[in-house]
């Protein structure tokens, strides 16, 4: 039996232990009120009787003393704490009062052998029980990793704070597939492309910062969704980063993710053996290349030994690659894949592999065959730790797309999809365009492979060939602003990527209710509000930027994001509409055009290439349409192009009034900062509305049937006069 001085000496040495853990992992408790830097993890304070609900426990015993556990432990007590008032006293051994009991299954049947979860827990998966544990009445948090224990904290705390009841709680989650990452596109200078949230939380001045403090408050975002893994650079990467005095300085950056479960990744150069390497070659088939990429590869293992593995972007938008010898993404694939293999790191090899050349005078070139030309050939040919990742739509994060057909192109090949949550083309984060129900609609989307129920999100997560690895990558590109993204509303983008990919089958309507609660507090009226306002964004923005799968008609040479539609066509980048005075929207057909329509299985292309049964929402991506065509609504394709870009202004301006409703019910700082936002994404809708209705009428010569488009371009025109 242990002495009471002996228990107290183990509490302290857990508290003292738990301090300077504090310190050492960079945890803070949330910063200043409201900037939105706390995201979903404000754990703000419940009124009494609710808080009253979870008081019963005054103890949290926590089994083991991993770093992963140590931030489960802290997390708990911080939330704990915020959210009632009351410090929970901890300990590490049995319970003498009503406790939250935290540890691995294995840790846990020590205490309680009898404990069994109703099924088999994976890897990361957890279980919540209420149960009595020696005449105590105790909720456990427990799982085979303590990852998986730091997930069922983050669970508890949010049903803690969405005040869900909790009493006789029963709840075991698995992920629905292993990886779960992000990718940030971060410079090692500080800029990151495509990022609208300030500069990077990772790298300035081409070194990692001597500050990490954002960075493990990152990745205790991340865990708290579930992701457990974050590549820190650009996928045009700067071969500097596999420099060894460059890795040195990124086991830094895996100090801070470790205590939070999530594994550093790099993104790679492949010409990095010539570059850095001193080797005059980068052909992945010469000995001396694989030689190199084994001993660069141990190297970081020694230094990282937690390192998580590689994405790879080549022979795209520049990027040297292994056609540079007529060598295969396989091979290049295959030599990095083996390097990592002993260690347990894996490969991302990103299908995003295109000509960026094309000829636009060729109507049969389409860039959206580019993925599945280049890589459906080589299925089979990858390694076992080799992931291709495939864009969710063939051209490239447009407002809308269909899924890419290379889901179903693969049997053989280890696969994942990656999303953008960055708004690159969808708003930049300056408009509200919430991205989980585009998602949704792409993950539930049914490939009918081999004439079967094939949704893309199984046959990423391995359920369709029972492949060894794959899952879910987002593109974040949070950044230093206080609120991480550039805008409170977009954090729902990064919230929705995570619990998608923990569990693809919520539906959009539950993860953007769950986020509204935690992020601003569970007022009927402002959870109503900002959720109907975040589900219906989607529509809103492509109804003024892009209707019936027109792609996004933005200034694709530049910001991508004003209204550009003329730079898309006449150039080699491939992202055309092929917009002319008689018609509208790419020939993808078998019949008649690209035969991008082919890639798919069979009753998919059916579908598809049917003019009839092709939705109007896409119209535009599969067929060539004359102006007059007449959609199922009843209207004329110009027609509908008008009145969406109307409809969607004033949906744009409609938001300003939804906003005001919230007023007094949320904090001053966000609802004036998110109102000043709503203002100015209703003037952009204008802008968007009239560019693309004065030029479409331009060039179809079609008036508006309401007089609103010629009449204003008559008004333009007699102003010049
Ligand atoms: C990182 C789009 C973006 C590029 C990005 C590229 C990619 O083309 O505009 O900034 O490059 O996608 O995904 O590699």
């Amino acid at each position: 039996m242990m002495t009471t001085h002996c228990v107290r000496t183990i509490f302290r040495c857990l508290l003292l232990g738990a301090a300077v853990f504090l310190c050492a992992t960079s945890f803070t408790p949330p910063l200043s009120a409201e900037t939105g830097a706390e995201a979903w993890l404000r754990y703000s304070r419940l009124d009494r009787q609710t808080a009253a609900a979870y008081e019963q426990f005054p103890e949290a015993v926590v089994l083991g003393d991993s770093s992963v556990l140590k931030s489960a432990q802290l997390e708990l007590v911080h939330g704990v704490a915020q959210m009632t008032g009351k410090t929970l006293r901890v300990s590490n051994i049995l319970p003498d009062a009503n406790a939250l009991v935290l540890g691995t299954l294995t840790e846990l049947r020590v205490l309680a052998p009898e404990l069994r979860p109703p099924e088999k827990i994976k890897n990361d998966g957890y279980w919540l029980k209420m149960t009595n544990i020696h005449n105590h009445q105790c909720l456990i948090v427990t799982a085979v990793t303590d990852r998986g224990v730091l997930y069922g904290v983050f669970e508890l705390l949010s049903k803690i704070a969405r005040g869900e009841n909790i009493t006789s709680i029963d709840e075991l989650q698995q992920p629905f597939a292993p990886i779960r990452w992000v990718n940030q596109w971060d410079n090692l200078d500080g800029r990151i492309e495509r990022g609208y949230g300030g500069r990077s939380i990772f790298f300035a001045d081409g070194k990692v910062r001597s500050d990490l403090s954002r960075a493990g408050q990152y990745a205790r975002l991340l865990a708290s969704i579930g992701i457990n893994g974050c590549t820190i650079n650009n996928v045009n990467a700067a071969p500097g980063v596999l420099e060894d005095s460059f890795i040195a300085q990124v086991s830094r950056i895996a100090d801070v993710f470790r205590p939070w479960g999530v594994r550093l990744s790099i993104s790679v150069d492949l010409s990095s053996p010539k570059v850095i390497g001193g080797l005059d070659t980068f052909d992945p088939l010469d000995p001396r290349v694989a030689e190199w990429w084994r001993k660069k590869v141990d190297e970081i293992y020694r230094k990282i030994p937690d390192f998580g593995g590689v994405v790879v972007k080549a022979d795209s938008e520049g990027r040297l690659g292994p056609s540079t010898y007529g060598r295969t993404p396989a091979d290049a694939a295959n030599v990095i894949a083996r390097a990592l293999k002993p260690h347990g790191g894996v490969v991302l090899y990103r299908a995003f592999v295109y000509n960026h050349h094309l000829d636009w005078h060729n109507l049969k070139n389409d860039r959206a065959k580019a993925a599945y030309d280049n890589f459906r050939p080589l299925d089979g040919d990858f390694d076992d730790n080799v992931i291709v990742q495939i864009k969710n739509g063939p051209i490239d994060f447009q407002v809308r797309e269909p899924a890419s057909p290379l889901f179903a192109g693969l049997r053989r090949t280890n696969e994942a999809i990656e999303l953008q949550i960055t708004q690159e083309y969808t708003g930049q984060q300056r408009q509200l365009c919430f991205l989980v129900p585009m998602w949704k609609e792409v993950l539930d989307f049914d490939m009918r492979v081999d004439g079967n129920a094939t949704p893309v999100k199984d046959l990423v997560a391995r359920r369709v060939f029972h492949r060894p690895v794959g899952g879910f990558v987002g593109v974040a590109n949070v950044g230093l602003d206080a609120n991480w993204l550039g805008s409170p509303l977009a954090m729902a983008n990064l919230f929705g990527f995570g619990r998608l990919a923990w569990n693809p089958n919520l539906k959009a309507e539950n993860i953007i209710d769950e986020w509204t609660r935690l992020t601003f507090g569970t007022d009927p009226l402002v959870v109503k509000t900002i959720s109907e306002m975040q589900l219906s964004s989607w529509h809103v923005y492509e109804s003024y930027t892009g209707p019936l799968g027109a792609g996004t008609l933005t200034n694709i040479l530049g910001n991508h994001y004003d209204p550009g539609p003329e730079s898309s066509e006449d150039n080699g980048w491939g992202q055309w509409h092929r917009a002319d005075h008689q018609g509208i929207g790419m020939d993808r057909t078998v019949a008649t055009g690209t035969g991008f329509i082919g890639q798919y299985p069979p009753e998919v292309q059916v579908f598809y290439e049917s003019l009839t049964r092709c939705p109007d929402n896409l119209l535009l991506f599969f067929h060539h349409v004359p102006y007059t065509y007449v959609l199922r609504s009843g209207k004329t394709v110009i027609q509908h192009i008008y009145d969406s870009h109307y409809d969607g202004a004033e949906a744009a301006r409609d938001f300003i009034t939804q906003w005001k409703a919230v007023e007094g019910h949320i904090d001053d700082e966000r609802y004036r900062d998110i109102l000043s936002r709503f203002q100015y994404q209703a003037g952009e809708a204008v802008v968007w509305r009239d560019t693309i209705c004065n030029w479409i009428y331009h060039l179809s010569g079609i008036p508006d049937n309401k007089g609103r488009v010629a009449f204003q371009a008559q008004a333009v025109s007699d102003q010049h006069n």
